[in-house]
């Protein structure tokens, strides 16, 4: 099969977030493996260093135009893409959602014409299972799934559910998710020091905190661990906790718990912590967790969705089992070189699976597969 290098549009939300996070560090290495990437988004992606050899940053600008009575994306992001395509003769384009990604790279291909880019869709999970489910987007996904020339899942039991949902009869290619973990800029006491967390355990979660990632239950497992006055949950947050300060106060966390916001430095609070928890009620992956993992925490999660793929079942509780999850946080403060071990166990098991060498290949290689199939 051809070797040459590939021009790649990338169309990804650029906030704290899984997709968005995903789409970067595939878009990097795919540069560091010699192909031109061009990312289309509102804003530069968190963690997109630039400048970085082969990697292109388009800015779209919301149409706020006074005849209309409310702001587009859509449309100037599908007109920007159509642009660069033309410009710089993009291969294809790898768009991170159906909704409005993979709905902007059907109308850019239509104004390109003959000469379009193929277009290859990523679900991450709430194309299916939130806009899926409603009237108003459901056709507009299911019409994006079937004009794109790939579509990928980043799980098996996305997958199975996006097949369920929309009946689709074309193929979906599982492509899990990956990660490459840096090196952290300031040592784990120093860290732990700026936390104010000294000899405590210390339990990490990170999360946007959207409503699926059930905020109340990670506080209820905290305030149910019997050892809770020996550790520290440190809560790194894409979004306010404000919401959450009364559920502190009535379950008396205000001692036992920390927050940040907004950090793309993940690293060093990685390398800081003694294990994970997580307590969504659906991940189709679970990119947090991945990231966990790969710092040799181990992490105490329900299992829902995608997340047994991710770390296998023997850490995973039934979702909502907060009991069982805070004994498991107590079995870890308790014995810490258990948590080493199974943290160790983890990271063995997640870099084998979910390194950037085993997981970008596969997207090289679908690429040329639909490249080949023009
Ligand atoms: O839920 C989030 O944290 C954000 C969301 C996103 O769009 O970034 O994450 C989704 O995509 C990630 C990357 O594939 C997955 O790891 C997350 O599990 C998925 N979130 C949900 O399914 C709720």
């Amino acid at each position: 099969m051809e070797s040459r290098p590939l021009k790649i549009g990338i169309a990804c939300f650029p906030l704290i977030g899984g997709s968005g996070i995903l789409a970067t560090a595939l878009g990097s290495e795919l540069a560091r493996r010699g192909h031109e990437v061009y990312f289309f988004s509102y804003a530069q992606p968190v963690r997109l260093d630039l400048p970085q050899e082969g990697l292109h940053f388009h800015r779209v600008v919301f149409a706020n135009n006074a005849l209309f009575p409310c702001p587009d994306y859509t449309l100037p992001l599908a007109v920007k893409m159509a642009e660069v395509a033309r410009s710089q003769r993009l291969d294809l384009f790898h768009v991170h959602y159906a909704v409005p990604h993979a709905l902007a790279a059907c109308l850019a291909s239509q104004i390109v014409g003959s000469s379009a880019p193929r277009i290859v869709t990523t679900l991450h999970g709430s194309d299916t299972t939130l806009l899926g489910q409603d009237p108003d987007y459901r056709t507009a996904i299911e019409h994006a799934l079937v004009h794109s020339d790939a579509v990928t899942a980043v799980s098996e039991s996305l997958r199975t559910q996006t097949q369920e949902t929309f009946r689709l009869k074309r193929p979906i290619e599982v492509i899990p998710n990956f990660f490459t973990p840096n090196k952290p800029k300031r040592r784990r006491e120093e860290v732990r020091r700026d936390l104010g967390v000294a000899d405590k355990f210390l339990v990490l979660h990170m999360s946007n905190l959207r409503p699926v990632k059930r905020i109340d239950l990670l506080l209820r497992t905290i305030a149910m661990a019997k050892n809770r006055a020996r550790l520290k949950l440190f809560i790194l947050a894409g979004d306010s906790f404000k919401p959450y300060e009364p559920l502190l106060d009535e379950l008396k966390l205000r001692e036992s718990v920390v927050v940040r916001h907004n950090t793309s430095a993940v690293e060093e609070y990685l390398e800081a912590a003694d294990a994970g928890l997580y307590t969504s009620e659906y991940e189709s992956f679970g990119l947090s967790i991945l990231e966990t993992a790969f710092y040799g925490k181990p992490v105490v999660a329900f299992r829902v969705g995608g997340i047994p793929e991710v770390v296998g079942d023997a850490s995973l509780y039934p979702f909502g089992d907060i009991t069982a999850a805070a004994a498991a946080l107590d079995a870890l403060v308790e014995f810490p070189d258990l948590a080493r071990e199974l943290g160790e166990q983890s990271r063995v098991r997640v870099m084998e699976r979910f390194s950037a060498d085993r997981v970008v290949p596969r997207y090289e290689a679908l690429y040329r597969r639909t490249l080949a199939s023009r």
